[in-house]
């Protein structure tokens, strides 16, 4: 291993596995806070910048388990991270993993660790790799699995985002991972689409972006009129966008994109979920009826 950097400040030392991009800007943010950081990688050299900026470089990730503070795992999936903390001995350590993974895989997860002596805490990040180390950026992770493994680590883990506790579920901090980054995905399929329409015509793309993040801004509060359907709170009166006026207009997004020789395909299961709404009337307020036609 190379030599511990001497930090003058009481900061908690940290141990990071996996040093993708994601896990080289974790890296930099604990780096840059003072916090003692032991880092390693399958391949070796994506640790060499960080050694030039402090990290201390394991050989093995046993080693880098070995070496003292929380492990965090940000590796590329679920069987990574199985195939890294295999080969190590996880006897009395606490485990932040924060790699992507199902509500059921960050649950097994945790019984295999807990079945090796180890604590664990799943994590969801919601930021891409520049937002992290900066505050005002808006990151934040989630965390779920036993409340005091959280309050003992939390002031480090809100060293590169901020953090939020989704509960002692282990399973919880993916499954509000995956809910946003699935809504993320909705948003990019109507981008897209909305891209496509104009592309070819006389509309500056840097115009309408503006226009598009505008407008989309103005939709996202619209998720609190659905919770409130949701939770029975919300007042009658105040539909002002009923399915059946939605679905008459169906047919004007088809042949607008039609007209435009642009493929329908990211709005059409949409479309079709709003007539079998209608067609089932499954609830009286369409937004409720929608959500629970999904669910099989
Ligand atoms: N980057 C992003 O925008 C997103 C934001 C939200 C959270 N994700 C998740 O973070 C995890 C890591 O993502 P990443 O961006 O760091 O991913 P990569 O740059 O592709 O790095 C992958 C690292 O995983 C290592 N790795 C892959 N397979 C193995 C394996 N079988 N054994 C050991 N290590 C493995 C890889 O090592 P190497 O290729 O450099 O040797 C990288 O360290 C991920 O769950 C995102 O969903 C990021």
């Amino acid at each position: 291993m190379t030599p511990h950097t001497e930090h003058t400040k009481d900061t908690a030392p940290v141990t990071l596995l996996g040093l993708g991009a994601m896990g080289t800007a974790l890296a930099r943010a604990w780096l840059a806070a003072g916090h003692p950081t032991t880092v390693w990688n399958r391949t070796p050299a994506r640790a060499e910048a960080l050694a030039a900026e402090g990290a201390r470089t394991a050989d093995t990730a046993a080693a880098a388990v070995a070496a003292g503070g929380p492990v965090v795992v940000c590796l590329l999936d679920d069987a990574s991270v199985g195939e890294v903390l295999g080969g190590t001995d996880l006897a009395g350590r606490d485990v932040v993993n924060l790699t992507t993974c199902t509500p059921e895989q960050a649950r097994a997860r945790a019984a295999w660790a807990g079945e090796r002596g180890a604590r664990y805490l799943d994590g969801g990040i919601m930021a891409v790799p520049p937002m992290i180390g900066v505050p005002e950026s808006g990151a934040y992770v989630f965390y779920s699995g036993p409340r005091a493994l959280f309050d003992r680590h939390r002031e480090v883990l809100a060293v590169p985002a901020g953090t939020t506790y989704a509960g002692e579920d282990p399973g919880y901090a993916a499954l509000q991972d995956m809910a946003l980054l699935s809504a993320m995905y909705g948003m990019f399929a109507g981008v897209t689409h909305a891209f496509a329409l104009v592309r070819k015509e006389d509309v500056d793309p840097a115009a309408f972006a503006g226009l598009l993040a505008g407008w989309l801004t103005a939709m996202a509060p619209a998720a609190h009129g659905i919770a409130a359907e949701l939770t029975g709170g919300a007042d009658p009166q105040e539909e002002v966008s009923a399915l059946a006026m939605q679905v008459a207009g169906i047919p004007t997004f088809l042949d607008t994109a039609r007209q435009q020789g642009v493929s329908a395909e990211l709005l059409t299961p949409y479309f079709e979920l709003m007539r079998r709404c209608l067609a089932e009337q499954r609830a009286a307020r369409d937004p409720k009826g929608m959500v629970d036609l999904l669910r099989r």
